[in-house]
């Protein structure tokens, strides 16, 4: 009987390669990478050298150089970042108006795909794709547990030191030790974040687009929808209408605010703000008034609902108070306010009832709503293209930067 038994099919070379082919591709796609990045695995436990934008001195550009990134100790996570956006905060730092510690590694409006994970991490694994959050969730402290407000205790604002939590940095350049920013220090290849400050995002997002999620989206739209929860028929006026200021224009008109007045000092802002929802355009400079005077004019002497600076000036902070209804319109501060500022205020502006808040990363607590805003991005909820104006190689980091400064771009993204 033996004699009789079928023999096996024989597979010719060509089939043999196809099906190892189709194996390396399914492994690849359910971790979430892509050929030439399968190598990052190896690395795991190891110091990573590779290629990061630091900035060694205040109001110097950073320059790019090799450095070495020590693995992940127990709860953090190492970062293979694929795309970084610019923010105003990051030019904040190299210019003093956002006080941190030098030399240091920027960058905090990223995502990118994990690379390694330290003893205890659960939440994340190798080959998620994940965006770094600069402010974490711990889940157990006072704001953690409470139902309203996201600056949990843990975050880098309130510490600024620069460094983990066990005091040290995972950055070394030249044989010198790099500050870390805002926990995430995203203008490197790699980073090590804690497992706190981590989102796991879904794996068909495209990262060269929800980086910005990481900051300038969530940060504006979240002031309008999250921190003052803007009302269907509500007048709003938002000052500065960078990256994030045109977040918060979008979240006004996704929260169904009737009028938007979109307020610059460069005009050539006000097309973008009138496509993503302006419903008028005012530059101060035109004025001989106050703009709080021009904006209670174009109220019909009422004031607006609801207001946001979104620039970081002390002055349009306060003309941004003094602008919304005395009783029950709300003031928002977006913007970075610069070290060491005061302000020199009328009480009236608040004895009368307005309210005046402010708003990191948008009032989100992020590790549960970061992937919630990457899966509504995905879901085609809101856009994110009309804010990318440049997306440029990581090496040309400072034309980046040169283009924020004069007024060019909304935002660039960096590309390793
Ligand atoms: P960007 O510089 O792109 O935009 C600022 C806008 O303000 C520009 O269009 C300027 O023309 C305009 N502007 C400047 N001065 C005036 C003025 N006097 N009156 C009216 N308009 C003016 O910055 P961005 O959008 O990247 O960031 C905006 C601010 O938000 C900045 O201070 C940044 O540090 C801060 C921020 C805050 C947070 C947070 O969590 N709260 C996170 N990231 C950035
Ligand atoms: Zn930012
Ligand atoms: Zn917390």
């Amino acid at each position: 009987m033996r004699g009789t038994r079928k023999q096996p099919t024989l597979l010719t070379n060509k089939e043999i390669k196809q099906a190892i082919d189709f194996l390396k591709q399914t492994e690849l796609r359910a971790t979430g990478l892509q050929l030439g990045e399968r190598s990052t695995m190896s690395t795991a436990g190891k110091v990573i050298k590779c290629k990061a934008a630091v900035a060694w001195e205040i109001k110097k550009p950073p320059s790019i150089e090799q450095i070495e990134v020590a693995p992940p100790k127990a709860h953090e996570v190492r970062i293979k970042i694929l795309a970084v956006g610019i923010c105003r905060s990051d030019d904040h730092v190299l210019t003093g108006a956002l006080a941190a510690p030098f030399p240091l590694v920027m960058g905090h409006e990223s995502a990118g795909v994990v690379e390694s994970i330290g003893e205890g991490v659960t939440s994340v694994k190798p080959g998620d794709k994940v965006i770094p959050l600069f402010i974490p969730q711990c889940g157990k402290c006072r704001t953690c547990r409470s139902a309203r407000g996201n600056l949990c205790t843990e975050n880098f604002l309130g510490r600024n030191s620069g460094l983990m939590c066990d005091g040290t940095t995972r950055f070394t350049c030249k044989g010198k030790s790099l500050h870390h920013f805002m926990g995430v220090s995203s203008f490197s290849e790699y980073t090590v974040v804690h497992e706190n400050a981590v989102a796991k995002i879904d794996d068909d997002a495209p990262l060269e687009k929800v980086c910005l999620i990481g900051c300038g989206f969530s940060t504006g739209y979240g002031a309008a929808v999250q921190t003052a929860q803007v009302e269907p028929g509500s007048t709003c006026a938002v000052f500065g209408l960078g990256g994030v200021g045109l977040s918060t224009v979008m979240g006004c008109k996704a929260a169904g605010a009737s009028r938007i007045i979109a307020v610059d000092i460069n005009k050539s802002k006000f097309p973008k703000a009138k496509e993503m929802g302006a419903t008028e355009c005012v530059n101060p400079l035109d004025f001989k008034k106050p703009i709080n005077e021009v904006l209670f004019d174009m109220t019909g002497g009422e004031g607006v609902d609801y207001s946001f600076e979104v620039i970081g000036r002390i002055d349009t902070m306060t003309a941004a108070l003094a602008s919304c209804h005395n009783n029950i319109g709300t003031s928002v501060i977006v913007g970075a306010p610069p070290p060491d500022s005061q302000f020199n205020l009328d009480p009236m502006l608040l004895f009368t009832g307005r309210t005046w808040k402010g708003s990191v990363f948008g009032g989100w607590k992020t590790r549960d709503y970061i992937p919630k805003l990457v899966s509504d991005f995905m879901g085609k909820k809101f856009m994110l293209d009309p804010l990318i104006t440049h997306t440029l190689p990581f090496d040309n980091i400072n034309e980046g930067f040169e283009l924020l400064r004069t007024g060019k771009s909304i935002r660039t993204v960096l590309t390793f």
